[in-house]
């Protein structure tokens, strides 16, 4: 029998294949995590690793919340699945009751989804349905942004402008254009908060208007901030920007908000933070604060109307062709609603917008650690961009990954040379001094 705090690691690690990892280097040096506490990982060996990114993002409430473990535990013996094409159980309509009220404006249906990706591609597909609903059929353009990460499927990824998550992978879909990224250090280095310059970069999409007619384009899509690349806030009137064009083009805007979502930014939604109202929004993570798999796709009363309401098809026909077994999951809905309970009750996006000029203000003293050429920041999002070691973009990032595993006791995710961080919102004023500390310790070890 083991005692708690040590774990027996299983003799083969070969068969899992990990996703997004370079799994011949952690296959020979694996970091190994075997239960978590509030803002800790605990090792197979007992050590506590402090985890400074939510997991990826996503456990915005710590790890093991005692009450949603007991919503889940309730209701995984009391409904464990039901189907949602043609029949539903009651959670899922409160669910969306409860989201229709979190997001702004007549952001009003909810599509359920089980990630990330899914919510993107569902939100793609709802677009270019809602275009031919309305008669403009010859809408099928779809419009990305440069260094955009909107997951994995097929969609996602032919939107997405990460070179690595595209170039491998064949043509893609074929109607897609990108704007602009919005990273200028020249201007904008060491910015906090949203960056003073740049909101030119969206009249980029006027341009891609230009080009292609607006009768080809049916949505635009971007993360209000970009995430995954290494967080990029939006420059100040960017957003705005980009609603006006979109809006007198009869394009739809979507903001991808799996990260930014559920308190990121210290409110329900970025779309409520920046107060853009986009016309679908994308979520996921958050919503069960990382303990099961679960995204919503939100969107305007008009589309819901165009393709449901006014479906010229009879009553008995399906209007939208799409959905996913687990859509709507009853274990997973039923985390989701204890994960809003708790939200409100222990006012976490409030205590996640109080926390962020502290951590802004933490964060920003690392600016003097070697190789730390850029620092950027919004409400609890953070990234310390380092300079590549020559000839080797990513090296630096990930020896500073394992050195904080390793050496430290702390998690952050890199993406190249970028080290993000993304606290739980539980997080307090020590914990973020803490990670700080950890996180320089690092950087000042590294070559
Ligand atoms: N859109 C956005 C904006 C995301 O950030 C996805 C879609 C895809 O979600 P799923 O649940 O399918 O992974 C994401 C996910 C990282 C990191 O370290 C970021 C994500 C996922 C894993 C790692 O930057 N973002
Ligand atoms: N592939 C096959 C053969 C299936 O039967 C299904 C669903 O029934 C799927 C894929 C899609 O799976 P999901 O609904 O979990 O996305």
């Amino acid at each position: 029998m083991l005692d708690d705090t040590t774990v027996a690691v299983p003799n083969h690690l070969e068969a899992f294949w990990l996703p997004f990892t370079p799994n011949r280097h952690f296959k020979r040096e694996p970091r190994l995590i075997a239960r978590a506490e509030g803002l800790h990982y605990i090792t197979p060996d007992g050590r506590r690793i402090l985890d400074s990114a939510a997991g990826l993002w996503c456990c915005n409430l710590g790890h093991s919340h005692p009450a949603v473990v007991e919503a889940v535990r309730r209701q995984i013996g009391q409904l464990d699945f039901a189907p949602s094409f043609q029949f539903a159980h009651i959670g899922a309509f409160e669910l969306a009751s409860r989201l229709r009220a979190l997001f702004p404006a007549d952001l009003d249906y909810v599509f359920f989804t089980n990630s990330g990706s899914e919510s993107v591609d569902t939100a793609l597909k709802i677009a270019l349905c809602y275009q031919r609903a309305i008669g403009q059929g010859t809408r099928t353009r779809l419009i990305g942004r440069e260094r955009g990460y909107h997951g994995v499927g097929f969609g996602g990824m032919s939107v997405g402008g990460i070179a690595n998550n595209r170039k491998f992978f064949g043509t893609l879909l074929a109607t897609v254009d990108h704007l602009p990224h919005t990273l200028d250090r020249e201007r904008n280095a060491f910015a906090r908060g949203q960056p003073k310059w740049g909101a030119e970069f969206a009249d980029a999409l006027e341009r891609l208007v230009e080009l292609h007619d607006a009768s080809t384009i049916a949505a635009v899509i971007v993360e209000p901030v970009a995430g995954s690349i290494g967080v990029y806030p939006p420059p100040v009137g960017y957003l705005e920007r980009l609603r006006e064009i979109t809006e007198r083009h009869g394009i739809l805007l979507i903001f991808d908000e799996v990260i930014t979502a559920y308190g990121r930014l210290g409110k329900g939604s970025a779309a409520e933070y920046f107060g853009v109202v986009p016309d679908i929004v994308t979520t996921a993570k958050g919503l069960t604060a990382g303990t099961l798999p679960m995204g919503a796709v939100i969107v305007r009363r008009q589309i819901y109307e165009a393709i449901v309401e006014r479906n010229p098809a009879p009553e008995w026909m399906i209007e939208l062709f799409h959905g996913y077994t687990y859509s709507a999951h009853p274990v997973s809905t039923a985390a989701a609603l204890a994960v809003l309970d708790t939200y409100e009750r222990e006012r976490v996006f409030e205590h996640a917008a109080e926390l962020a000029p502290y951590f802004e203000e933490r964060l920003h003293a690392l600016r003097d650690c070697p190789h730390v050429v850029d620092i950027r920041n919004i409400g609890l999002m953070g990234a310390v961009e380092l300079a590549p070691r020559p000839g080797a973009p990513g090296a630096r990032g990930y020896a500073a990954l394992c050195r904080g595993f390793f050496e430290e006791d702390v998690m952050f995710r890199i993406t190249g040379d970028t080290i993000a961080l993304s606290p739980p919102l539980v997080a307090t004023r020590a914990d973020i001094d803490e990670m700080i500390a950890r996180l320089r310790r690092v950087l000042e070890k590294l070559d």
